[in-house]
């Protein structure tokens, strides 16, 4: 008998927390998209440190932080670089800041900046 009351009690919670709780769900969802596409338009700087420089693919392998505007966590990648030139300014162990979007379906370097060594 006390278990079944404290089930009841338990259901009425539940049916009171949880329409506000999906409301503050879809608030955070809408802020978080009118985020990603401000982020977008203003391509943010990410940090990275450059892992591999492969200057006949045109590939930098880059080990990046959270990459907002492609809505990509941190993890180690090859990127395609936009410009030949900016492969021979970096070399393997520089730590940059970059800014990357998707060209033709290939995540791709658009800019890039040696930072100093600490
Ligand atoms: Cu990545």
């Amino acid at each position: 008998m006390k278990y079944a009351y404290t089930a009841i009690a338990l259901l009425a919670t539940l049916t009171t927390v949880l329409p506000v709780a999906g409301q503050d769900m879809n608030r955070d969802m809408r802020a978080m998209h009118v985020a990603g596409a401000a982020a977008q338009d203003a391509m943010p700087k990410v940090s990275g440190e450059i892992r591999k420089v492969d200057v006949d693919a045109g590939k930098i392998t880059i080990r990046h932080g959270e990459i907002p505007n492609l809505d990509m966590p941190a993890m180690t990648m090859v990127f395609r670089a936009a410009s030949p030139d900016m492969l021979n300014q970096v070399k393997t162990g520089d730590q940059v800041l970059f800014t990357a979007k998707k060209n033709n379906g290939a995540l791709t370097v658009t800019t890039i900046e040696v930072l100093p060594p600490k």
